[in-house]
């Protein structure tokens, strides 16, 4: 008698598919079981990408309950609460209940705004399916939503014109204790503070994987600075003590827009598609624009210095989720493979840290400062994959997936140990580890990939009536 295993691919994907079902409170997606128990922006968008490999009306739901969230402005909250409790800051610190949507409690800030990334992903899965009615009724519905965020970006947070994302909190890049964040932090200094007890070091029991407590309280000043002028931009903008130009944002901005435009093509709402392709094509070269030339990478602007930030850290490989520029892209690809990255000696997995090893920033085990994101992996090579650099993607993935065969779906990874650090079960990571597994052979661009299909996860079902 023989004894059969499982393809490997089939093994991880399974189990990957297991985490999102558990996290799913049948309403929305924890981000993760217990650190994370609410829904967050940009998670949210991973997620859905993730969930359409295998249940397309069910990544819609995710999607359409984040969209109703959004505030009149257009903002898409960075987080909307579940009615469960053990996260700080919950609901009641951020003093939205009078500008989030009636019944739906949300924070007062955003994240960078990838969610036009996953609708055209979603559209592309739907492709020649059964599905695939139902997503292009929703994207009528609901473009008019998505466009208006995209609008309160570049007439809000870009209001200077620059192209580039301001953001007023590390929280609204994603990546909350980047060392790229450590200038512009050192100028907030807490006056007196609402007490406040965290909860997410009860979660993770080595707390040197999370943020310092100096770190936090930094954080809750910010809030408490921006709830005190009732999210209004414009003031924020005057009392605000941490002002960055995002270079990441900026480029997720530039992307999501193009893909935003592609799906107003198809809907046949031509105008908003050219307004969106000119924001997108302004946002990628402000991008380019902020390449320090000593260093090769894409640089932040902290505003209240007026200084450029060049902290070596991922965010600097922006232009390889945006660029046009295929010199821009060659360097950026070679910068990328070379010692202070991908070929940094000692490695677990060939993927880039968060902040490079190289640099004296660089601490292996604390969150955005050294650890490797799967996320960011996947995401980073997708987008090059989109611009023609399959060979990229292909390593990446391989050592990707070969990083998360260990099932643990770690938040994040120690870069020479492997080890799973911060959450477990996270969903996002979950979410890419099917993308990975699934991706088809080639991503066409332009117009055409609308009707590309998307091969299923292997072992997938469909499931669910669309929202
Ligand atoms: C604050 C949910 C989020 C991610 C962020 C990540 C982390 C929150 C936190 O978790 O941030 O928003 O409490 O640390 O930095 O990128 O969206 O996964």
């Amino acid at each position: 008698m023989t004894t059969r295993t499982k393809p490997e691919g089939e093994r991880i994907a399974e189990a990957a598919r297991d985490v999102l079902r558990t996290n799913d409170t049948g309403t929305l997606v924890r981000a993760a079981p217990n650190l994370y128990p609410h829904q967050w922006s940009w998670d949210a968008a991973f997620v859905a990408i993730g969930l359409a490999t295998f249940d397309i009306p069910r990544a819609l739901a995710e999607l359409e309950h984040l969209r109703r969230a959004q505030w009149r402005s257009g903002m898409i909250p960075h987080i909307v609460f579940s009615a469960e409790s053990g996260y700080f800051p919950d609901a009641a610190r951020w003093r939205t209940a009078d500008l989030s949507p009636p019944g739906v409690a949300t924070s007062g800030i955003c994240q960078p705004a990838v969610h036009a990334i996953a609708l055209l992903r979603i559209r592309q899965r739907a492709a020649g399916g059964p599905h695939e009615a139902a997503v292009l009724d929703y994207l009528g519905r609901t473009f008019d939503s998505w466009l208006s965020w995209h609008r309160w970006l570049h007439d809000v947070r870009m209001a200077d014109g620059s192209g580039l994302v301001t953001i007023h909190h590390g929280w609204e890049s994603g990546m909350d204790n980047s060392p790229r964040f450590d200038a512009p932090y050192a100028r907030v200094q807490p006056g007196e503070l609402e007490p406040f007890v965290r909860t997410d070091t009860t979660v993770v029991a080595d707390v040197g994987q999370r943020p310092t407590d100096r770190e936090y309280a930094r954080y809750l000043w910010l809030v408490q600075q921006l709830a005190d002028v009732g999210y209004r931009d414009v003031e924020a903008d005057a009392v605000c003590d941490f002002a960055v130009k995002d270079v990441f944002a900026s480029a997720v901005f530039a992307v999501a827009c193009d893909d935003l435009a592609a799906i107003a093509d198809e809907l046949g709402r031509e105008p908003e598609a050219r307004t969106l392709r000119g924001w997108g094509r302004a946002s990628a070269e402000a991008v380019d624009a902020t390449i320090d030339p000593a260093t090769g990478l894409a640089c932040d602007v902290d505003l209240r210095a007026d200084t450029q930030i060049s902290v070596p850290c991922i965010s600097g490989f922006a232009p390889l989720l945006s660029t046009r520029d295929r010199g821009v892209r060659g360097a950026q690809e070679a910068l990328l493979a070379g010692p202070d990255w991908l070929g940094a000696p000692g490695l677990a997995s060939r993927v880039p840290c968060s902040t490079s090893p190289a640099s004296g920033a660089f601490r292996a085990r604390q969150y955005w400062r050294g650890p490797t994101w799967p996320v960011l992996t996947w995401f980073l090579a997708f987008q090059s994959r989109r611009h023609g650099s399959s060979d990229l993607f292909d390593s990446l993935r391989d050592a990707s997936v070969a990083q998360l065969s260990d099932l643990q779906f770690g938040e994040y990874y120690e870069p020479f140990t492997g080890e799973p650090l911060g959450s477990l079960r996270q969903s996002w990571t979950a979410a890419v580890a099917l993308e990975w597994l699934t991706t088809e052979p080639q991503v066409p661009t332009g117009r055409a990939r609308l009707a590309e299909p998307a091969a299923p996860a292997a072992g997938a079902r469909q499931e669910a009536q669309p929202p």
